[in-house]
């Protein structure tokens, strides 16, 4: 008889359990304060919108559209209150700060508000709610109070070694800001390819944006993935920049593009070899590695540099710039008389101050023209330009030392941050994938801010982003196995507080739930190990 009871109490103790879970909690990035009611909500082709506040129809938009991308249908949006209806209530920003939001579900109606931005990720909490069949989804009754633990939320792509689509980006866009990541940092030139279109320059599209594949040798030996003997390559015009750029501002993300210098520059070389150092001819490379082609640091390079800028600055409204500084060898200026003669006339010490003097000018020009200039950590090699803000991506040694003059950093290391590394060990079992393991666990269990640093200077981190360099990336569906799922995992880096992070509870209770979400975006998501969907 005391079997029987316990038997009882176990299935009904489990059924509750269960249903507890159906509706539980289960947003990425995992909210600052959630509290949770009784019942839920149910919404169907009939519940409404309601648009308060200036902002507010805009985002009742953008839900519509995620709602549409996700369940496969809209709502309607109107301005008055009305019972049981989802309230969009967007606030000056004096009341909230940007990106906070408060979400309030009740069995009778929904409640967001916020600054716009918060709104619209209030609104991404509330789609990752949602739960059931297509029409008939429900919201479990709760109230969450949240905020990002990082101003800088980033995702870099690549799209040199490879190009992709701009419907890719766009895909890419919608699943950034489902995550409430905030800052696509768009790699726009190396030496396999210039990716956007230049009025003053057109050859930077008619002769740098191709590369010819008949061009092999050098550094390294993964040539029958990439040597198919065609032409490849691509660009952007200035129209879809620009769209990209109001796509993603649409959806809180703002795009900071990045134009390399001196190096990586070959195929910039290949079209204007005059800025080259006189080693030429130059091709477009075929092959990955570092190049030792660099910009000469002669007057007619900064014209050119200045002019392309100009153009990069009237399409992206990004309070940054990138200028990229990464992987610079020094030989070609240690041979050149003119690197040589500037090195002398301006009593710089060696190659390094070179570099040092030649990205200090054109930080000197963006920061006249209103921007911020943003590096890899090779530019504090012969000492930092004055305001020049750091990504750290050697690990965080550069990081550390840039916060420690007071400058600002974001943390992009190597060993916890680069997404174009493999997903297990075993590479037979994995596509090819450059140098490295980093498993979501990895990933998930990064902290940008470097225990070392006193708390003030802690204070430099703006934020930490996720690199996806694409060498051996050729397809979207292999872009979006790299990506996904440790995607995921950056998004909470940057949003949650660490005390709130536990890899358990993200990746037993809530990654697969949103990974179905994934399926439901069209992502090609990897299924990492013990999964169960
Ligand atoms: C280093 S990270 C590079 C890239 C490569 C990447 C491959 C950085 C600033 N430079 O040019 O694509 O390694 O992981």
């Amino acid at each position: 008889k005391k079997n029987f009871l316990s038997l009882v109490f176990l299935v009904l103790f489990a059924s509750m359990a269960n249903a507890q879970l159906a509706n539980d909690v289960t947003i990425i990035p995992k909210p600052a304060a959630v509290q949770r009611g009784t019942g839920t909500f149910k919404i169907n082709k009939n519940t409404r919108i309601i648009a308060k506040g200036n902002d507010a129809k805009k985002v009742a938009e953008l839900f519509n559209y995620f709602l549409n991308k996700k369940y496969g249908f809209v709502l309607k949006v109107e301005n008055n209150a009305a019972s049981g209806a989802i309230v969009l209530n967007t606030l000056p920003a004096v009341k909230m700060p940007s990106e906070s939001y408060q979400l309030k579900v009740t069995s009778n109606g929904i409640n967001i508000e916020g600054e716009r931005s918060g709104v619209f990720y209030g609104v991404q909490s509330l789609l990752q709610l949602m739960d059931g069949p297509d029409n008939q989804l429900s919201v479990p009754a709760v109230t969450i109070k949240d905020q990002p633990n990082f101003a800088y939320r980033g995702m870099m792509l690549d799209v040199c070694r490879h190009f992709f689509e701009v419907d890719e980006l766009k895909k890419i866009l919608d699943v950034m800001a489902y995550l409430k990541l905030n800052r696509f940092h768009w790699h726009l030139t190396d030496d396999q390819g210039w990716r956007l279109e230049i009025k003053k320059y057109p050859k930077l599209t008619t002769i740098s944006a191709w590369r010819d594949s008949s061009i092999i040798g050098g550094y390294n030996d993964f040539k029958p993935f990439i040597y198919d003997g065609k032409r490849t390559g691509g660009f952007y015009t200035q129209d879809q920049a620009r769209a990209i750029v109001k796509y993603a501002a649409e959806r809180n993300i703002e795009v900071i593009p990045e134009i390399e210098m001196p190096g990586h520059c070959t195929a910039v070389l290949a079209a204007y070899p005059e800025l080259g150092n006189g080693t030429g001819p130059y091709h477009v490379p075929g092959f990955w590695g570092v190049h030792r082609t660099i910009y000469n640091p002669g007057e007619p390079t900064f014209e050119f540099l200045e002019n392309v800028l100009k153009e990069v600055m009237a399409i992206f409204p990004s309070k940054y710039i990138h200028i990229g500084g990464d992987e610079v060898p020094k030989d070609e200026w240690k041979t050149s008389a003119l690197a040589q003669k500037i090195i002398a006339d301006n009593h710089l010490k060696d190659e390094d101050a070179l570099q040092s003097w030649f990205i200090s000018k054109i930080e000197k020009f963006l920061n006249q023209n209103g921007r911020n200039l943003i590096g890899w950590d090779e530019i504090l090699e012969g000492g930092l330009a004055p305001n020049a803000t750091v990504m750290s991506w050697r690990g965080e040694q550069g990081g550390i030392q840039a916060a420690k003059e007071n400058h600002h950093v974001i943390m992009s290391p190597g060993g916890y941050m680069y997404i174009d590394h493999a997903q297990a060990k075993d590479n037979k079992t994995e596509p090819l994938a450059i140098g490295g393991f980093l498993p979501l666990n990895t990933v998930y269990n990064y902290h940008p801010v470097p225990e070392v640093l006193t708390p003030e200077q802690q204070k430099y981190i703006l934020g930490v982003q996720a690199n996806m360099w694409t060498e051996y990336v050729p397809t979207n569906q292999k872009l979006e196995y790299m990506v996904f799922p440790r995607l995921l995992a950056v998004a909470e880096v940057g949003w949650t507080k660490p005390e709130n992070k536990d890899f358990d509870d993200f990746s037993k209770k809530r990654l697969p739930k949103v990974l179905l979400d994934m399926e439901k975006f069209g992502i090609n998501y990897r299924i990492p190990e013990g999964a169960v969907l």
